[in-house]
This record gives C-alpha cells, sequence and structure tokens, in this order.
C-alpha cells in the first residue's frame, strides 16, 4: 500500500524565516562544533551511506525514505497518517515565532530521550518500529466530569488543531527549534468540567515491557512514566497537548500519537505516548523525582541555577552546533514568570 504524500512543512515557511542554513548543512561545520561541546556527532552522520549523506538535501520527507511511512528518521504511524490526512499539516499559529532556523527533522528525529527503549539517545529511532501506536485510548479519570476512556482520535478533535514553532530545551543542554501540531490543553480540560478540587493534572505513559525494550532493561526506573503540572500551568495558553510535528503526526520516537509540549520547562516535562490523565487535589511525585534528587516538580529552565551535572548557562542549538545562551523560562517569560519566582532555585530542580 502506498504512502499518502505528505506536504513537507517547510513549504509552508515563508523564506524570511528560514535563514540559507536551514537549506543546506555544512555538516562538517555542525560536527566540529558539537565535537566542542561533548555533544556525540555520530546520531546524525552514521548508519547511512556517505553517497546519499552528500546527494541528498538535509530535509528529507517522512514518508518518503521507505514504503511503509517509516524512515531512517522518520517513524511515523502510516495508520493516523491516513486517518488524520485532512487534520494535516495544521495550520501555523504564527503568534509563536522562533529564533534562528527550524532544526532539520532528521537531526531531531534522530536524537532522542524516550528511556522506555534505550538511553542512547541516537538509537531509539531505531528501536521504535515495533511499538504499536494504534488503537490507542487515554483514561481520564479522577476530579472531573466527564471520566472516561477516550480513543485518540476522539480526543484529537476534542481541540483546535494548530501548528506552534517552539524552542524546545533539554536539561542536558541542548535545544531545538520544532514545528508541533497540538491545541492548547486547556480547550480538553474545560471540555472535560474538573471539579473545583482539581488542583494538579498528572500524565502516565503507556507501560509495555514487551515492546519498550527499556522498560524491561532499565529496572532501576519506576515505571511506567509520569508527570505531572498544577492545574494553573496545565491551563496556561503554552501547554500543548500535541499530536503532530514537522506537519504529520507525531513520529513513535518523538511520543506517537500523543504528548505534551511545555517550552518553558526542562524537556524531561514534556512526556509522550500518554494514555493516562488523572486530576489530582494534591500534587503527585514524577518520574524523574522519584528516580533521582536531580530533578524536582517544576523543572523550569533558567540560566542561573545549574544543575548538578549541566551548567545551564548556554545550549547546544541542534541544527547549527552553535553554543547560545540560554533564556529565563525559554524565552516564555512573558505567558510564564507570573507563576513563580525566579530567584527561587527549587523552581528549576
Ligand atoms: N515517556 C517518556 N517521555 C519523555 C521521556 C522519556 O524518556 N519517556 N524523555 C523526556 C526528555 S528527557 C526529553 S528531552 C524529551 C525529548 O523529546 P524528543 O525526543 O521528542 O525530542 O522527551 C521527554 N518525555
Ligand atoms: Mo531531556
Amino acid at each position: 500500500m502506498a504512502c499518502p504524500r505528505i506536504k513537507k512543512p517547510w513549504d509552508r515557511i515563508p523564506e524570511s524565516e528560514v535563514t540559507p542554513e536551514s537549506v543546506y548543512i555544512n555538516r562538517r561545520e555542525f560536527a566540529k562544533k558539537l565535537g566542542l561541546t561533548g555533544v556525540s556527532l555520530a546520531p546524525f552522520f552514521m548508519g547511512r551511506s556517505q553517497g546519499a549523506e552528500t546527494a541528498r538535501s538535509p530535509f528529507v520527507a517522512p514518508g518518503t525514505l521507505g514504503s511503509s511511512c517509516t524512515g531512517p528518521y522518520g517513524h511515523v504511524a502510516e495508520f493516523w497518517v491516513k486517518k488524520w490526512a485532512e487534520l494535516f499539516p495544521a495550520v501555523r499559529n504564527t503568534r509563536f515565532q522562533v529564533k534562528r532556523t527550524l532544526t532539520d527533522e532528521r537531526i531531531f528525529a534522530g536524537y532522542n530521550n524516550f528511556y522506555e527503549f534505550t538511553v542512547t539517545k541516537q538509537r531509539v529511532k531505531d528501536l521504535v518500529e515495533g511499538f504499536e501506536v494504534n488503537p490507542w485510548e487515554v483514561k481520564i479519570s479522577g476530579e472531573v466530569k466527564k471520566k472516561g476512556t477516550y480513543d485518540v482520535d476522539d480526543l484529537i478533535r476534542m481541540g483546535k488543531l494548530e501548528e506552534r514553532l517552539y524552542h524546545f530545551r533539554c536539561v542536558e543542554a541542548w535545544s531545538a527549534n520544532v514545528p508541533w501540531s497540538g491545541y492548547p490543553l486547556s480547550q480538553l480540560i474545560d471540555k472535560l468540567n474538573p471539579s473545583s478540587q482539581a488542583k494538579y493534572v498528572r500524565f502516565v505513559t503507556v507501560y509495555r515491557p514487551n515492546q519498550m525494550p527499556g522498560q524491561k532493561r532499565q529496572r532501576q526506573y519506576p515505571w511506567p512514566y509520569y508527570e505531572a503540572l498544577t492545574m494553573e500551568e496545565a491551563m496556561n495558553e503554552l501547554a500543548l497537548l500535541t499530536f503532530g510535528v514537522y506537519g504529520h503526526p507525531l513520529n513513535k520516537q518523538n511520543g506517537a500519537p500523543v504528548r505534551m509540549v511545555l517550552p518553558w520547562k526542562f524537556g524531561f516535562k514534556n512526556i509522550k505516548s500518554i494514555v493516562k490523565i488523572e486530576f489530582l487535589k494534591r500534587r503527585p511525585s514524577t518520574f524523574w523525582s522519584d528516580a533521582s534528587h536531580e530533578y524536582g516538580f517544576w523543572a523550569n529552565i533558567n540560566p542561573k541555577f545549574d544543575h548538578p551535572r549541566w551548567s545551564q548557562a548556554t545550549e547546544t542549538f541542534l541544527n547549527t552546533g552553535e553554543r547560545i545562551p540560554t533564556r529565563l523560562y525559554n524565552g516564555y517569560g512573558e505567558y510564564v514568570a507570573h507563576l513563580y519566582d525566579e530567584n527561587e532555585r527549587q523552581f528549576f530542580y
């Protein structure tokens, strides 16, 4: 069965927003810069034929890489590509702009934190192939009127899908500019009608050790992955319930079929492959704060407070390899600064 053709999202990005560097990446320069920062270069350049590397533009539309819509970088679930053909690509909300270029999808989708599969970022894309993302249901429970089990196909239609360019920042001090497709979580919450008792929202990732080798092998972690937000954070307009990336349904390695994107918080709050959303009276713990004292509940990005293992003053931009300054709340202070005290270390780890 042929793959539906996916419109390349960068077709829709106005010239003025994309610098020429994004169209042609000087790989050697990029490698050198990354090398200097201590990030391994291997992920981006290995495992592909050298000939193809030089011949092909760095942008490759998912779905053009292989016969089953799965390419080396774009493990898109064909089922959702077809089912959601009329929803993608979503119209871009131009209120959200990023500095610099968009990160090449082949880079962003080839360098993943998804510990359910492996801790080796460049290997996640290879291990997700057997991960089944349809059918997919999300259970809504707790202090909320419309409890129940929702098919993700119903969930995606409960809000108005849009595309947003967000700056994405991992606590490991790398960052990317990514076009996500989703709708504000607040649109779903409004429809679900939580009670006045609901003060926190908790999310849980799927538990499938047979499809997720890391859940079997890394027994030190409290699987399945779980995260949480205050109700105020969940209702903030930046909090995006996300179903797509680069103009198509999410790649499996990016958290298909549904994940959270919270651009003012470190990457680890951006929970992937969600199967449960709970409304709670009391603050629950989170996967990373239970796994390690190095991480806390808030995890807001702030260049002033260093993580025990990574300085947060600067970050490596995954596209050009540039070292760039980290911005308070990742540059989203106008939306979230009123929620926290930027001088309190507790808000950052
Ligand atoms: N379920 C789950 N969600 C997760 C993770 C994970 O290991 N498991 N890693 C987090 C971390 S540390 C980061 S940086 C981002 C990475 O998202 P990406 O691979 O789409 O860039 O996902 C976050 N969400
Ligand atoms: Mo991360």
